[in-house]
C-alpha cells in the first residue's frame, strides 16, 4: 500500500491562489474577467494601502487567481517581471495549520521566506507563512479559516470589471504544473516537505525519445486536492517544449494552469469567442479508428468534440476531456488547459503524442524547434 501522503504529517484543504506577477495587472484582470469569465472581488493598490503594487484578485467558482502588478519604477515585482515576464510566482495552498506545515517544511529542507504572521483587519484574521520551490516560484501556506473577508486583510472588496457571464467558464483549479531542470530532485522535495506522493502518470524517458521531448511526474497530497505534475526537458533530436519554456521564461517555473469544468464545450466556446487561441489538434485524431475504440462512448458525439479540437482520454476509473490554450502572453511560457472529468484521474496519456506534435507546430511556428 502506497503511502498515504498529506494527510498526517502535512494536512491541506486545497489550493488557495494562483498568484500573477504581470507587466498590468488592470489590463490582466480584464482580459481574465472578459476572455476567462472570471469575476474580480478584491482589489489593493496605492488608494488603499499598496503604493509600490495594484493586485486585482478574481474568482471563478472555487477558482481564485492574483494578479499583481508594479505601480511604479524600482519594485521587486518589475525586476521578476523584466527577468521572466508575466507568470506566476506563487501556488498558495490552504492549509489548516500554518504554523504546523511551515515548521515541518522547513525542518525537512524547504528554504523559508516568510515566517508564520497573523494578518489582521475588521474582517478577522488570516495566518500567512511562505516556502520556496523551484526557480522563483514560491508557496504560501494560508489559514483563512478565522476570516470573512474578499481575500486578505488590507484589501478592499471590488467590483466585477464586467457584467459576470451567466455561467461560468471553470469552477476550480485541478492542478498547476512546474517546469524544472531536474523532476527527480522537485518530486522528492514535495515527497519530503509536503509528504505528497507519487501519482500513476509517469512519462519516462521511454515514451520520451519517441516524441515528447519531456519526462513528467505527478505529485500531489494525499486527498488529491493539491496535484503538480512536473516535467523535465528529455534528450531528443529536436529542442524540447521545455527547454523553449526554461530559456523564454528564464528559468523554471510554471508551465500550465489546469481548470475543472462541467461543460468543457460552452467553455471552449465561450472562451474562443472572447478571443482566447487553443491548440489545433488535426482531423486524423479525430478519425484514428483505435482512438475510437479505445475511447468507448462519452457524453457527447466525437463530432462536437471535433469541431472545438477537444482531446478525450480513458483509464480504468473513467474518462477526461481536455483542451489547452496556446500561450496567453507574448513569451512562449504560461498556458492553461480546461479539463472536464468523468471519474478519470488521469492527465490524458493518451493525447501526449497529439499534444505534443500539436505544441511543437506551434514552437516552429516561432522559430524554436
Ligand atoms: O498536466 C499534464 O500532465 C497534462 C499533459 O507540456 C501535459 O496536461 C504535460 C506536459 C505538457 C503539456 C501537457
Ligand atoms: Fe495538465
Amino acid at each position: 500500500m502506497p503511502r498515504l501522503g498529506g494527510m498526517d504529517e502535512f494536512p491541506v484543504k486545497g489550493m488557495d491562489a494562483v498568484v500573477f506577477a504581470v507587466g498590468n495587472a488592470k489590463q490582466a484582470a480584464h482580459y481574465y474577467s472578459t476572455a476567462f469569465g472570471m469575476r474580480r472581488v478584491a482589489y489593493r493598490g496605492p488608494e488603499n494601502g499598496s503604493p509600490d503594487e495594484a493586485v486585482h484578485v478574481l474568482e471563478s467558482g472555487g477558482a481564485r487567481f492574483v494578479f499583481r502588478g508594479p505601480v511604479k519604477a524600482g519594485t521587486e515585482i518589475g525586476r521578476h517581471i523584466a527577468e521572466h515576464g508575466d507568470g506566476v510566482v506563487d501556488l498558495a495552498i490552504e492549509v489548516p495549520d500554518v504554523e504546523h506545515a511551515y515548521r515541518h517544511a522547513v525542518a525537512n529542507g524547504a528554504t523559508g521566506l516568510r515566517e508564520p504572521h497573523v494578518l489582521e483587519d475588521e474582517h478577522g484574521k488570516v495566518t500567512v507563512a511562505a516556502i520556496a520551490t523551484y526557480g522563483q516560484t514560491r508557496h504560501s501556506l494560508v489559514d483563512r479559516s478565522n476570516y470573512t473577508g474578499p481575500y486578505l486583510p488590507g484589501f478592499a472588496p471590488a467590483d466585477p470589471i464586467v457584467e459576470p457571464q451567466e455561467r461560468r467558464s471553470f469552477q476550480a483549479i485541478d492542478h498547476c504544473v512546474g517546469n524544472v531542470e531536474r523532476m527527480d530532485e522537485w518530486a522528492d522535495f514535495y515527497h519530503r516537505v509536503m509528504g505528497f506522493t507519487d501519482m500513476a502518470e509517469f512519462i519516462g524517458d521511454d515514451i520520451a525519445t519517441e516524441y515528447s521531448a519531456l519526462m513528467s511526474k505527478v505529485v500531489a497530497d494525499g486527498t488529491r486536492k493539491v496535484k503538480f505534475p512536473l516535467n523535465e526537458p528529455a534528450e531528443s533530436a529536436r529542442k524540447s517544449q521545455i527547454d523553449e519554456y526554461l530559456e523564454f521564461y528564464g528559468g523554471p517555473g510554471v508551465q500550465h494552469i489546469a481548470l475543472a469544468t462541467n461543460d468543457i464545450l460552452a467553455s471552449v466556446d465561450r472562451m474562443r469567442a472572447a478571443g482566447v487561441e487553443f491548440l489545433e489538434s488535426p482531423d486524423s485524431y479525430y478519425e484514428d479508428a483505435e482512438l475510437r475504440e479505445r475511447i468507448g462512448k462519452v457524453r457527447v458525439p466525437i463530432e462536437e468534440l471535433r469541431r472545438r479540437r477537444i482531446l478525450v482520454d480513458r483509464d480504468e476509473d473513467g474518462y477526461l476531456l481536455q483542451i489547452f490554450t496556446k500561450p496567453v502572453q507574448d513569451r512562449p511560457t504560461v498556458f492553461f488547459e480546461l479539463i472536464e472529468r468523468h471519474g478519470s484521474l488521469g492527465f490524458g496519456k493518451g493525447n501526449f503524442k497529439a499534444l505534443f506534435e500539436a505544441i511543437e507546430r506551434e514552437q516552429e511556428r516561432r522559430g524554436n524547434l
